[in-house]
């Protein structure tokens, strides 16, 4: 009898009519194979990869995509879900038997000539209960090396299926990498993704953002868990003790960079656990756990370097688990590097643009893409937390939410409760950024970091975290940060990066019940003084306004608010429109 599994790669195999099959083992030697195959192989006119200079970035890899495919492409991303209301107003949703039969027509023979690379894999650490099994089959081989980088590839996954049929299925192909033939479509019931068009990270790694936020989500409903948007850290104080925090950002608002954090302070440490996703589970003690179930970092190169994030610079060139891959960058010709923005204040007088023209140092525009990337296993951090394969998790203390807002929202507070926290969530706005197509700069709602991410109704949504809160013992704290307020000149007023440590350090504080707080109408603020500003040169003026709460701004933010809640019209739990109703009885409207 065939497998479930063997059977799916024979139904791909129909319909996609490859020249090759290629089954992926996950190993060394593989992937040694496949960087030599793609550096001699061309797509959509370009050679796939080339090698970098080995002594500054050893088994690294330079990949250039068509311009035209360089971000996520959300209005091309759907939910197929029966109803469109299932799917809710924060996704775009197609009939799933439409939807269906539109691919069906793209993806059919959309392999001939070409290697179909079959992706068995697990999410999360095989041992662990909360890790899930996926098969993608992709013609990319971009795709294939990133997918093996990003997951666990190969045998644990082949054996871990077995005869079930309880597997994710992603198909993907690259088409001809054209955006009037890209689509993305998720199908959360049937656990399928079909990609084509587009070699993206967020649209071709099927593992990450479809499976491990878009499906993840909707099998956490079902299933009693949240698949989120969070870095995971352990913070370990001066004591030797590590404290746990998730940390929700929308993408390119510095999550990777909060995830490597060398603290300024001295005798605290951070722990990596992971950038990007987190599976939130309630543990048999009743406790929240954390597992990432990733094993690499897919990165925003620009602004990444040796003063914003040591430790990523230093990840980027280890190679314990290859290959690495630079997607995007420039590439410096006197000594075959890639280079961005951000990684010397020494523009190099040889440059290679992102698009493979020679650059101009006089132009305006930058030499790597705003949202170029790198692709890194999260083995060679060097800050990689002991704890990253443990199959329980970590058990997790505090929630950090943030967004990038120039004003309105303060540098940092905290909910009173978790039903509090669930509705600060809930109405966090942040200013979109490359990581999208798009308008950049506009404010726009993001609950959560997730609505890009969240694969059903936003509204059934935010019900399963106010539920997941009854579920749990001792729910952690949950804070809102925001590290981008500017001053009436437009000048960031709080320094960021390696100095966001302070405001964790108050976070452990609360944790362990050693600083009070004053109340004010949005949460609960530090203390005077709570916030540790030794040796950072900021007045104490500057400290006000960062935490002041304006609140002719924020009536003008609850006007967006409201505009977001009638999106979704009662599927809003009453916890939730019970906080806004306080909150705006606070400031007086
Ligand atoms: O979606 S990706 O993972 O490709 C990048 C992002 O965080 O937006
Ligand atoms: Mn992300």
């Amino acid at each position: 009898m065939i497998t479930p599994m063997e059977l799916f790669i024979k139904k791909m195999q129909d319909l996609l009519q490859p020249g090759k099959v290629y089954r992926m083992d996950g190993s060394q030697e593989e992937a040694e194979r496949l960087t030599n195959l793609a550096q001699e192989s061309e797509v959509d006119g370009r050679i796939v990869l080339k090698k970098l200079n080995a002594q500054e970035y050893p088994n690294s890899y330079y990949h250039r995509s068509n311009p035209n495919d360089v971000a996520r492409t959300e209005h091309l991303t759907f939910v197929c879900t029966p109803t469109k209301e299932q799917a809710g107003p924060n996704n775009n949703w197609l009939e799933p038997g439409a939807a269906k039969e539109k691919m069906m027509r793209l993806l059919k023979d959309a392999m001939k000539g070409r290697t179909m690379y079959v992706i068995p894999f697990v999410m999360g650490t095989p041992q662990s209960r909360y890790a899930k099994n996926c098969v993608q089959v992709t013609d990319s081989v971009y795709v294939a090396l990133s997918m093996r980088v990003m997951s666990r590839v190969g045998k644990q996954a082949v054996e871990r299926i077995g005869n079930s049929s309880d597997f994710f299925r992603g198909v993907h192909s690259i088409g001809d990498v054209n955006p009037d033939r890209r689509f993305i479509m998720h199908f959360p019931q049937e656990n399928l993704v079909m990609s084509f068009g587009s070699g993206y990270g967020g649209n071709a790694l099927l593992g990450k953002k479809c499976y491990s936020l878009r499906i993840g989500s909707y099998l956490g409903y079902q299933e009693g868990w949240l698949a989120e948007h969070m870095i995971i850290i352990g913070v370990q104080a001066p004591d030797g003790k590590v404290t746990y925090f998730l940390g929700a950002f929308p993408s390119a608002c510095g999550k990777t960079n909060l995830a490597l954090l060398e603290p300024v302070l001295k005798g605290y440490k951070v722990w990596t656990m992971g950038d990007d996703i987190a599976w939130v589970n309630v543990g048999e003690d009743g406790q929240l756990y954390a597992i990432n179930p990733e094993a690499g970092f897919f990165g925003v190169a620009p602004g990444t370097g040796a003063n914003t994030n040591p430790v990523m610079m230093k990840t980027l060139k280890n190679d314990k688990f290859f290959p690495t891959l630079f997607t995007n960058t420039a590439v410096d010709n006197s000594n075959n590097t890639p280079w961005w923005e951000g990684v010397s204040k020494e523009v190099p007088s040889d440059l290679t643009d992102w698009q493979g023209q020679k650059y101009d140092k006089n132009s305006s525009k930058p030499a790597a893409h705003p949202n170029s990337r790198f692709t890194v296993s999260i083995y060679n951090c060097p800050t990689l937390s002991s704890e990253y394969d443990n199959p329980r998790g970590v058990p997790i203390s505090g929630i950090i939410f943030g967004g990038r807002r120039r004003s309105t929202i303060p540098l940092v507070y905290e909910a009173k409760n978790w039903n509090a926290g669930v509705f600060t969530a809930s109405i966090i706005g942040s200013e979109t950024t490359a990581a999208s197509t798009g308008q950049v700069g506009a404010v726009r709602r993001d609950p959560m970091a997730m609505l890009p991410f969240c694969g059903y109704n936003m509204g059934d949504y935010f019900r399963h975290w106010l539920d997941m809160g009854k579920k749990v013992k001792n729910p952690p704290k949950i804070f809102m940060v925001n590290w981008f307020r500017k001053d009436e000149d437009g000048k960031f007023m709080w320094p960021g990066f390696r100095d966001n440590s302070r405001i964790i350090k108050w976070m452990i504080d609360r944790v362990e019940g050693k600083a009070g707080v004053v109340e004010s109408e949005i949460g609960l603020f530090p203390e005077d003084n709570a916030i540790d500003l030794n040796g950072l040169d900021i007045k104490k003026e500057t400290m006000a306004k960062l935490l002041r709460v304006d609140k002719e701004d924020w009536k003008k933010e609850i006007v967006m608010i409201e505009e977001f809640y009638a999106k979704f019209g009662d599927k809003i739990p009453k916890e939730l429109n019970n906080c806004l109703a306080e909150l705006k009885n606070k400031l007086g409207m």
